[in-house]
């Protein structure tokens, strides 16, 4: 009698829920080659329907989305819905050979995602090769309808997509990296919604502007789809008010300046209440590694009151400039990032778990490895490698892990990454012995339990030399509960935790020389990567994968592999 209840309210709810379902919207994405003049020069880049950056997506909260992509181009491509959870359908994930074979050329594959818990601003990249940094758009995600934002209503909200340019062929760096060793080439530019802005040359017609209304708030989307750094970002005489990130709100937080990482997003309110006029938007690298080598360049876009007299793309005479910190201020990115916190409301309540199942303890290193036969460029005439617990990241050659698990194929990966660093030491030291420089290898993968709760601190070191990390985790989001300078302290540290309203991220930086600690319940069965978002770290290994196993219930596995799955 009481099962027969039970079942009859669980059906009861599963009904509701479908009938709250929202919309389902069908895109087509034709993923080619076109021209792209930029910085005096023309040259071939990757593009979604012919654009840079590719189209913006719509959608409400609760809404569906069935994205066909169709591969014009000469390169295998998967695509990835950054901060999407893509709940039990990790088919739909994107990474090349975590999760899917390449769409090969000429081929298409139908991603299906749908927005469960994401509202704010997300984004859509490739995930194979370097083709992200012109294969990349954004993703608004508006509050279920009749729902409204946790702020008053902006006037206008203006998608931000900062970017990072190379004249060379983007495609060729990690392979021409990989042949010396030594560091990717350096960008030539950064860029604001494609367009490096009028500090460049040749590129002041194309300079993004933003033309504002007195008086009225406007809300910025901002997307870092920078390849490679860190930056700073500010508009000049004017206060930012960042309200979200990764898809989730946040506290209010009054800035001058925002730190943004390659793969987070926020979402910031912008008051035009300065006299009329032309105002700067710049932004520029934020390095925190001694001895890395980054583009030192700025790129700048217009903020233009309605009704100023100016008409020209240009400012005439020198606009006001935004104050950024300088490039090394570690102190100003951590100022920053340590205000943020989650709403923790009724409307928008906080799930952190509170009871730890699983502690997890991760390292993230840059590494160097020995040069075979001739020298390499990096340090020390080494190549560089980069590692998870002290472990390179090896893809899989030919097919994806997912696909492997779901079918039973053995040899494709280990199931035995390590809970731990395979050796206890001063983390963060100054001279640490040469002996550490080098990894191991491997393609491992954690196994967790259905449902689990994990915490897991990551921490940073000084291997090579120490950098803040950007460390996404797709199929998830998490909360961040600690974070700090130094060596991670088990007794000492969770104290301090943030278990109240702690922000929910999932793409958080790794403080340079420091550790983050993050806490999520493993209740997303799939093949789920991790790893730094600095996409030369990610290159030479800083990536792991997480396997979370089906639970009991028909619900709680993971759904079956669409009939269009590319093959190998
Ligand atoms: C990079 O070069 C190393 C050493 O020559 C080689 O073992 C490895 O397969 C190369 N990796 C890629 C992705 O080309
Ligand atoms: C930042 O760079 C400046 C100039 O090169 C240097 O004097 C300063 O010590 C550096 N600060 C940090 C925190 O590394
Ligand atoms: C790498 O080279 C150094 C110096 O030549 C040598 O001492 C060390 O044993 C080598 N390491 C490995 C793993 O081969
Ligand atoms: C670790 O190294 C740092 C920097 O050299 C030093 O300040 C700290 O005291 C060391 N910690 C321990 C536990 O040795
Ligand atoms: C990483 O693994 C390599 C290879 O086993 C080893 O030589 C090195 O000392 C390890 N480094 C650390 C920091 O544990
Ligand atoms: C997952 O665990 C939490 C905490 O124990 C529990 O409340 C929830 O019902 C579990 N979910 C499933 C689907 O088992
Ligand atoms: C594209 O992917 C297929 C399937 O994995 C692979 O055989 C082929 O070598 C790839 N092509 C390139 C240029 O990487
Ligand atoms: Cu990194």
């Amino acid at each position: 009698m009481v099962n027969s209840i039970g079942l009859f309210a669980f059906c009861a709810v599963f009904l509701f829920l479908d009938a709250a379902n929202g919309k389902t919207h069908h895109h087509k994405f034709v993923v080619k080659s076109s021209s792209y003049s930029r910085l005096c020069s023309s040259k071939d880049i990757l593009t979604v329907n012919g654009r840079f950056p590719g189209p913006t997506l719509k959608a409400h909260r609760g809404d569906k989305m069935v994205i066909e992509v169709h591969n014009k181009a000469n390169f295998n491509i998967t695509l990835h819905w950054h901060g999407v959870r893509l709940v039990r359908n990790p088919w739909s994930d994107g990474p090349m050979y975590i999760t899917q074979c390449p769409i090969q050329p000429g081929n298409k594959y139908t991603y299906r995602i749908e927005f469960t818990t994401e509202e704010g601003t997300i984004w859509w990249h490739a995930h194979s090769g370097w083709a992200r940094a012109t294969v990349h758009g954004a993703i608004f995600v508006y509050p279920k309808p009749g729902s409204s934002y946790p702020f008053p209503k902006p006037f206008a909200e203006v998608p931000i997509i900062l970017g990072e340019w190379w004249k060379r062929d983007v495609m060729e760096i990690p392979s021409n990296a990989n042949l010396t060793g030594g560091e990717p080439i350096l960008s030539d530019a950064y860029t604001i919604n494609g367009e490096p802005g009028f500090l460049y040359p040749c590129s002041k017609k194309g300079t993004f502007n933003m033309l504002v209304e007195h008086g009225k708030t406007y809300l910025l989307r901002i997307i870092s789809a920078v390849m490679d750094e860190e930056l700073f970002f500010g508009i000049a005489h004017h206060k930012l008010i960042l309200v979200g990130k990764d898809g989730a709100y946040t506290k209010q937080v009054e800035t001058s300046y925002i730190m943004i990482a390659p793969g987070q997003s926020m979402d910031l309110l912008l008051e035009a209440n300065q006299p009329h006029g032309l105002y700067v938007m710049a932004a520029r690298a934020y390095s925190s590694a001694i001895g890395a080598g980054f583009d030192k360049t700025m790129t700048s876009a217009i903020v233009k009151y309605h009704g100023s007299d100016d008409h020209h793309h240009q400012p005439r005479g020198r606009p006001a400039f935004p104050h950024l910190p300088p490039y090394n201020r570690t102190q100003a990115a951590t100022d920053f990032t340590k205000q943020f916190r989650s709403l923790a409301t009724k409307d928008h309540p906080t799930k952190v778990p509170l009871q730890v199942d699983t502690h997890l303890f991760f390292t993230i290193s840059v590494n160097l490895l020995n040069c075979s036969n001739k020298p390499c460029t990096g340090p020390f005439g080494k190549r560089f490698s980069a590692s998870v617990n002290n472990i390179s990241f090896v893809m899989p050659p030919s097919i994806d892990i997912l696909r492997a698990y779901y079918y039973k194929i053995p040899g494709v990966f280990e199931k035995d990454f390590p809970e731990k660093p395979p050796k206890e030491f001063n983390y963060t030291g100054d001279d640490l012995p040469e002996r550490f420089l080098a990894p191991s290898y491997g393609t491992k993968v954690m196994l967790l339990k259905y449902n689990v709760s994990v915490e897991l601190v990551l921490q940073g070191t000084n291997v090579l030399a120490s950098d803040n990390h950007p460390v996404h985790l797709h199929g998830y989001s998490f909360y961040v509960v600690g974070s700090g300078f130094g060596n991670f302290n088990p007794k000492l540290d969770p104290l301090r935790y943030n278990l109240v309203d702690p922000p929910e991220e999932s793409t958080v930086g790794v403080p340079k020389n420091g550790w983050v600690a993050i806490r999520f319940r493993a209740d997303n069965p799939g093949v789920w990567l991790m790893h730094c978002h600095i996409e030369r770290h990610q290159t030479w290994g800083m990536s792991m994968v997480f396997l979370v196993q089906n639970g009991v219930s028909h619900h709680s596995r993971i759904l079956s592999p669409p009939h269009d799955l590319p093959t190998c």
